[in-house]
């Protein structure tokens, strides 16, 4: 890393192997995390820890990792400007998520809506990790000092928990922690489910029809946009009770870069079939390079291992000073 880019201020975020990233996901995360990388100093990590508390097929899991890694890049995450890496692969991660489930309260763990959603969810698999899954996301953000975390609406009680565990850490042990805040880009679109347009679209949804795979054919992508869920009018204008045609003005927004204003305008006395059609095809053009940029990193394992080897001895270098200090505050015994 140059000299210029340790001046810039810390970005950091992370995204779980949960399966393969959506046009969500793409648009109101990842994309800006590449448009971020020339402003900021960028941490972008795969967390596979996080991920744990899902139990899946080893196999799968280990699949997914690889995916996602490869997925970064393709979205056009840069290993020379940002530094990208696996979770898993950074051991401070996990001891740093241990020193800080000893500063989390059992009752403030418990007001967590996350864990309150997912264990009501599965009730079948209420384990420890998916407990304390806010400290070890606190210790990924404050390891790294980071000064902004890009992170969606559903992240955002965990960022205001990871500055009170902060706050409590440097008023009880001295100044150890920055306090990061939230990073909320300006064309940071919310996508909905194609098929039920007022829940967001998610990765784990298990209508194929609901979700855009950032990996999806450009002959796939047209037709689940062809068949997204509108309403009996017919016209493209974004207005209250419009849920599935302001979702798909808000990605096509999003792709060309046009208003929601010029939107209507270029649409007005048309159908929704062609409005549809360009959503698609916009859509289909966009994802094109993602698509081709990681058949071909998929085509060479080992330079992908390589770059995940790099990512995390730079990414432990960094947060070994910070755990360090944390070690020494808490009191634990170093030796000379
Ligand atoms: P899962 O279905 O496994 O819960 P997800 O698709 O909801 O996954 P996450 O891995 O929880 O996604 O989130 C990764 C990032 O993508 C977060 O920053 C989140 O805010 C963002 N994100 C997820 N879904 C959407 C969406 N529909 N629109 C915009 N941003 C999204
Ligand atoms: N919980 C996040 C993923 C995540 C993360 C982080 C995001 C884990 N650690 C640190 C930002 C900073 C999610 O599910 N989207």
């Amino acid at each position: 890393m140059s000299e210029a880019q340790e001046k810039k201020k810390i970005i950091l975020s992370g995204i779980q192997p949960t399966g393969v990233f959506t046009l969500g996901n793409y648009l109101g995360a990842v994309k800006n995390w590449q448009q971020m990388q020339e402003d900021y100093q960028c941490y972008y990590f795969i967390a596979d820890l996080h991920s744990l508390t899902v139990h899946i097929d080893p196999k799968l899991r280990k699949q997914q990792s690889l995916q996602a890694f490869a997925l970064l890049l393709a979205c056009g995450i840069d290993p020379e400007k940002s530094l990208i890496f696996v979770q898993s692969h950074v051991p401070t991660h996990a001891e740093m998520g241990w020193i800080l489930a000893c500063c989390s309260q059992f009752g403030e763990l418990s007001r967590m809506t996350q864990f309150k959603d997912k264990s009501a969810k599965h009730p079948e698999n209420i384990n420890a990790g998916l407990f304390t899954y806010p400290s070890l996301m606190a210790g990924d953000i404050l390891l790294y000092q980071a000064d902004y975390v890009p992170v969606g609406a559903d992240q955002t009680q965990h960022l205001e928990f990871t500055r009170d565990i902060a706050t409590r850490f440097n008023h009880v042990y001295g100044e150890t922690f920055k306090l990061p805040e939230g990073y909320f880009p300006k064309l940071g679109a919310r996508v909905m489910s194609l098929q039920e347009p007022t829940s967001k679209m998610s990765k784990s949804d298990t209508n194929p029809n609901a979700t855009i795979s950032i990996l999806d054919e450009e002959n796939v992508i047209i037709k689940k946009f062809k068949r997204a869920v509108t309403d009996s009018e017919m016209e493209v204008v974004f207005r209250e009770g419009k849920d599935g045609i302001n979702n798909l003005m808000t990605i096509y927004s999003a792709v060309t870069g046009k208003s929601l204003d010029d939107i209507t305008s270029e649409f007005a006395g048309k159908g929704y079939g062609d409005f549809k059609a360009a959503v698609g095809e916009a859509v289909a053009e966009e994802l094109r390079p993602v698509r081709e940029k990681y058949a071909e990193l998929m085509g060479d394992k080992a330079e992908l291992e390589r770059l995940m080897k790099q990512g995390a001895e730079i990414a432990t270098k960094i947060s070994s000073r910070t755990l360090t200090k944390a070690r020494k505050k808490v009191g634990l015994y170093i030796t000379k």
